[in-house]
């Protein structure tokens, strides 16, 4: 496509934005105003846009486009309509309206070309890196001598605001460090942000901060077709191990002058003057307008993506039979399969295992990780401590991009960030681990992780006030339950090692959406009386009988993790009608038919008490009104980890003192 041509579909991409927002009077038309051309560059331009074929939106080796502005979304939907996507006008005209391909903010899942939900700023920037980190490990992986099969950019798009959000700091640190250079950055410098011109809130000097990340960065016209595109050209052919960041400088809104330039431009009140913009853009009366031209345009360049997608399955089929394992590899990942047997290629614990379920986990992952190639794991500087190091499968970085454990520094929001990018990529299986304590810090990506279905496994280790002498700003007591309110997560919380090796199993299984293993600090006991097999078997239900009733059944007792302990002491004592139930994972519980749930929980055993360390509230809806829980609702206290919890009430007595109270 020449450069008139390109010109000419950034007007009409302009016109599209400008009449799907005007249809439902919200949107943000700011940016695909102002970076339309850095649009027809990147879709229209078929030797150094992106490589990409609408008829094969998840080609392995395309080039991965996140929009990380999210707000701008009305800019994607119109380039993936233009590109031939399988988004009609009739999708644009929908644009934020109930059971559209074309929401508010872009969803992964949702329309075809979309490769990241994004909105929460910033959180686009960290998927892209996780994105090129998964382009590298793949590389690394399956490249042969003979046959490149990986070899695509990852190109994100993103504003002043996703880089003064903190987590694009963290992973733009990571992805320099890293020497991530499949990795392209267009920052859209418009000197705007949403309430304000970017003076307001922002003073850096852009091309030296990433130069002093280890990033090249370059300054151009970011409406001058030609300067982005030869930008593109170089960030591509440069493999000097430097991620680029192309600075565009552009002016928001362009294209409506009332609004243009200004803090107004950022949003939908330019679409109150649809009707003159478009005749400024040159564009014909009528909404929704695609010149055939345009059209044409993008049939050829269609074309070019096809063959180019072509080209690359003869190469790829080549390599597959040349490498029928690597292949098979590669197809199963892609597939996201897990053997079927994993719960039993975990080997079992000696009976006289004594440890935590943190020490458990760290020999867990290991045959989680021999069985499983495309896992790879990271810690937030916390290796030590949080036991998740695969042993034999060397360091992630530039040194060795086919390393399985990542190193990301105490960089928690990122790390949760480029896991996601990793999993919406979807050739690995992510994980990754801190302190229990510290999820705050990664809650924005483990919500996102959970509302686009990402199957990434957390790894949340000192779980509780047991953490004991480093106090109550490293104990976690609202932690578990705050993330067991996110919907689609799994909050799984192992009692003993066996439950632990079922924890992975189960999350590792669970392929559309994240799971958070919450793992001790303290030794915890193994509970031989009940089989391996029910114990790691009982994780997948969320909730089961570890110890039956002898006798008619009175009591029910209910515990997640460590505080199993204290229902077993206390059904030693309280005699042969107390059943004790472990619920190391409500939300799997909950899933479980009314019949399973009856017969663990049955509706005629009213007297019930529940004991977890940490808040209370969640687990009322398990005992009822008639029984007790015994909770943390206060933070911790400084002190040995055995004294903190006798001191809150965290003991068998406690529980026995309960239950004698009950009617
Ligand atoms: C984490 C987060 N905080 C706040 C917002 C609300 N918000 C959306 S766009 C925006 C301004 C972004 O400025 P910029 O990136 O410069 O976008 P532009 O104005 O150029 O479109 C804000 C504050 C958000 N989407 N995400």
């Amino acid at each position: 496509m020449n450069l008139d041509a390109l010109a000419i579909s950034a007007n009409e991409a302009r016109g599209l934005a400008i009449d799907a927002v005007h249809a439902c009077s919200s949107g943000h038309l700011g940016l695909p105003l102002g970076c339309a051309e850095i649009g027809a560059t990147l879709f229209g331009d078929q030797t150094h846009g992106l490589r990409y074929n609408p008829e094969a939106p998840k080609w392995l080796n395309r080039d991965r486009f996140i929009l990380s502005a999210g707000h701008g979304s009305m800019f994607l939907y119109s380039w993936l309509h233009l590109s031939g996507y399988e988004v009609s006008l009739q999708d644009l005209k929908n644009f934020r309206q109930l059971h559209s391909i074309t929401p508010g903010h872009p969803e992964f899942n949702e329309t075809p070309g979309v490769e990241a939900t994004t909105g929460p700023l910033g959180q686009g920037v960290a998927n892209a890196v996780g994105y090129a980190l998964s382009g590298k490990h793949a590389a690394a992986k399956f490249n042969t001598a003979e046959h490149t099969i990986f070899d695509h950019h990852v190109i994100a798009l993103a504003g002043d605001g996703c880089l003064q959000e903190g987590v694009s700091k963290e992973a733009i640190a990571f992805a320099g460090h890293n020497q991530l250079d499949n990795l392209i950055l267009i920052y859209d410098s418009n000197d705007v942000t949403l309430d304000a011109m970017a003076d307001v809130t922002q003073g850096e000097d852009a091309e030296q901060y990433f130069a002093s990340q280890g990033w090249d960065a370059v300054t151009i016209d970011g409406h001058d077709l030609g300067a982005i595109s030869a930008a593109l050209a170089t960030a591509k052919a440069c493999d000097n191990g430097k991620p680029k960041v192309i600075i565009a400088k552009t002016e928001i809104g362009r294209g409506i002058p009332e609004v243009a330039g200004t803090a107004k431009g950022h949003g939908e009140s330019g679409a109150n003057f649809a009707e003159s913009a478009r005749r400024g853009l040159g564009l014909p009366d009528g909404s929704f307008y695609v010149s055939e031209q345009t059209k044409a345009c993008f049939a050829e360049r269609k074309d070019s993506g096809v063959a180019g997608f072509e080209a690359w399955t003869s190469i790829y089929e080549a390599w597959s039979a040349a490498n029928p394992e690597l292949a098979a590899e590669l197809s199963a990942d892609v597939a996201k399969v897990v053997p079927s047997d994993l719960i039993d290629l975990i080997p079992e614990f000696s009976s006289d295992y004594s440890n935590a379920t943190r020490a458990a986990g760290g020999d867990v992952i290991q045959a989680v990780a021999a069985a499983m190639p495309s896992l790879i794991t990271g810690s937030a500087d916390l290796y030590g401590s949080t036991k998740n190091y695969i042993k034999d499968g060397d360091d992630f970085g530039a040194e060795n991009f086919a390393g399985r454990n990542i190193w990301y520094g105490i960089r928690e929001h990122a790390m949760g960030a480029i896991s996601n990018g990793v999993a919406y990529d979807g050739l690995f299986r992510a994980s990754c681990a801190t302190f229990a304590v510290f999820a705050d810090y990664l809650r924005p990506s483990i919500r996102l992780a959970a509302l686009a279905k990402l199957p990434v496994t957390y790894i949340l280790t000192h779980d509780s006030v047991g953490v004991g002498e480093d106090g109550p700003t490293h104990q976690p007591v609202e932690t578990v339950s705050g993330l067991r309110v996110i919907p689609g997560l799994d909050v799984i919380r192992p009692a003993d090692p066996e439950e632990t090796a079922g924890a992975w199993a189960a999350s590792m299984h669970r392929t559309d959406g994240p799971s958070a293993l919450f793992l001790t600090r303290q030794t915890v006991p193994t509970y031989n009386e009940t089989s391996v097999r029910t114990r790691r078997e009982g994780v997948f239900y969320g909730g089961y009988i570890l110890r039956k009733e002898t006798g008619p059944l009175e009591t029910i007792l209910i515990a997640s993790g460590s505080e199993v302990e204290h229902c077993m002491k206390a059904a030693d004592q309280l005699g042969g009608g107390v059943r004790v139930v472990s619920m190391p994972c409500m939300e799997r519980f909950d899933r479980q038919s009314d019949d399973y749930r009856e017969r663990v929980l049955p509706a005629s055993c009213a007297r019930r008490v529940a004991i977890e360390a940490g808040v209370s509230g969640l687990w009322w809806k398990y005992v009822g009104s008639g029984g007790e829980v015994l909770g943390i609702d206060r933070f911790g206290i400084s002190a040995p980890g055995d004294i903190v919890m006798e001191q809150l009430g965290m003991a068998a007595e406690c529980v026995i003192e309960a239950v004698n109270e009950l009617s």
